[in-house]
């Protein structure tokens, strides 16, 4: 029997902008998907946009219910800052209702709410003056933050301020998949750095206030960097895979530091970004809490072959590495590596001084699950219960050796809209009817999770 402790965090995540629908109703503003959505609808899966969630501005109370009858004990999602805030700076008393009734009865069904501020949804009117590629943004967000937590901080006592900042920042600023879809390293160096600040300022804001027994943290998306070979040259490459996609948000979030070697490589390729005196002492001052982290695949990396001299993009400094015979999921394309939680527990204990942390995402995507129902109307997916039960095992591991984990959250609890996959692959523990976005069925992991939860370990 794998057994966790007592207290140990069972549950499951989600956001606002995949999860809510409405998405342009009930006083919210338009967020940079709502408009790329109507620029460019065929960019997205089967052209569903960010309306065509899982309607949980609805459908909240029954789904809270569906999280009691699993027995999870927490819950996290995010606000949209678009529904709270609409301009940026006027309170929508819609929105305010809303999330104030979601996180009292998350809240007083046994479920613990951790509330997330931003997961990829900026807000369009923020978009068009620059959005993080420009210093005002730092100062919006943390006057959202704090909107937010005076507002909420009686009932919740676990806050995040972003999710996975890496994501809208390479997937913006390098690689086209978010809007504005531009490529450019400096700026994307720029708008982290933004980004960074802006959970700072978030992080003092929260101080500030006081919440009592409030915590705060930063969810991170952690994909460790394995080398091809121990060649000097592949191993610089998973060093500086590291630095960029790991360090350079644990290392100020937990150390209240940038490392030294990103400035340095920053500055060596002219990528420094534009900053104020005073933000290494707010950076130092306002650490986390507590740590999450997403952890869904590897980062196999090899030495470039070519380069430029400055660095053009990131494949100047690391490239990624094809493994022979690696387990994928064939559906997203994602390598199975469950070790590589234990190589996370193990680096959050003795590189980030042990500091609280949880796995906040882990899951698996998988497209057509309907070809897997029986007749009951259960999707039988085994694959899924495998998958979570190996990374269980590993997690378990790096805690017996004393890492600091105290919770493990899937993505996802109900099937829910993804960005520009659409609905194309699901994770929930609970099926959606694409027929109809209102009903939702339990799969057979979800029945695998209550018994879990019940025994709080499983028997291997
Ligand atoms: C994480 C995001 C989630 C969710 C998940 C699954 O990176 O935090 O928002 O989408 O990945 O990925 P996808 O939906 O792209 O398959």
């Amino acid at each position: 029997m794998r057994e966790f402790s007592k207290a140990f965090l069972w549950g499951a995540a989600a956001s606002a902008p995949q999860t809510e629908g409405h998405s342009l109703e009930n006083g919210k503003s338009a967020s940079t998907w709502d408009e790329w959505f109507k620029l460019a609808p065929e960019k997205f899966n089967e052209q569903q946009g960010p309306s065509d969630t899982s309607n949980v501005y609805e459908e909240y109370s029954k789904d809270i219910q569906r999280m009691k009858e699993l027995g999870m004990n927490s819950y996290r999602t995010s606000i949209a800052w678009t529904r709270l805030l609409p301009d940026g700076r006027t309170v929508n008393p819609e929105g305010t209702a809303f999330y104030k009734a979601y996180f009292s009865e998350l809240k007083a069904n046994g479920v613990e709410p951790i509330i997330n501020l931003f997961h990829f949804d900026l807000p369009w009117w923020l978009m068009e003056k620059g959005g993080w590629e420009i210093r005002e943004s730092v100062e919006a967000f943390a006057f959202y933050a704090k909107t937010a937590f005076e507002l909420f901080g009686d009932t919740v006592k676990y806050w995040t301020t972003f999710n996975e900042p890496l994501v809208h920042i390479e997937c913006g600023y390098l690689y086209g998949f978010h809007y504005p879809a531009i490529v450019d390293f400096k700026k994307a160096v720029q708008v982290g750095y933004h980004t960074l600040m802006a959970h700072v300022r978030a992080v003092e804001e929260f101080r500030k206030l006081q919440i009592e027994n409030g915590q705060i943290g930063i969810i991170l998306n952690i994909s460790p960097a394995y080398p091809k070979s121990q060649s000097s040259e592949d191993l610089k490459a998973k060093e500086l895979a590291d630095l960029f996609n790991t360090n350079s948000f644990l290392d100020p979030a937990v150390h209240g530091e940038i490392p030294e070697k990103l400035i340095t490589v920053l500055k060596e390729h002219e990528l420094t970004p534009v900053t104020e005196t005073q933000d290494k002492e707010l950076i130092r001052q306002n650490t986390v809490d507590f740590i999450g982290l997403n952890y869904y695949q590897p980062r196999r990396v090899q030495a470039p072959t070519t380069v430029h001299f400055p660095a053009e993009m990131p494949s100047d400094f690391y490239i990624p590495y094809d493994m022979p015979g690696k387990r994928i999921n064939p559906y997203r394309g994602w390598e199975i590596y469950p070790e590589a939680l234990y190589d996370v527990a193990v680096m959050m204990k003795e590189q980030y001084r042990n500091i609280p942390w949880y796995v906040s995402e882990n899951g698996m995507g998988v497209a057509e699950e309907e070809r897997f129902m029986d007749e009951q109307g259960m999707i039988q997916d085994d694959y899924r219960i495998e998958f979570m039960k190996e990374h269980l095992r590993e997690l378990h591991r790096g805690i017996a050796e004393g890492s600091n984990c105290f919770g493990y959250h899937t993505w996802t609890f109900v099937d829910c809209w993804s960005w520009l996959n659409g609905y194309r692959n699901r994770y929930g523990f609970y099926r959606v009817d694409l027929d109809n976005h209102f009903e939702r069925s339990l799969k057979k992991s979800g029945l695998w999770y209550k018994e879990l939860i019940e025994k709080n370990g499983f028997l291997d």
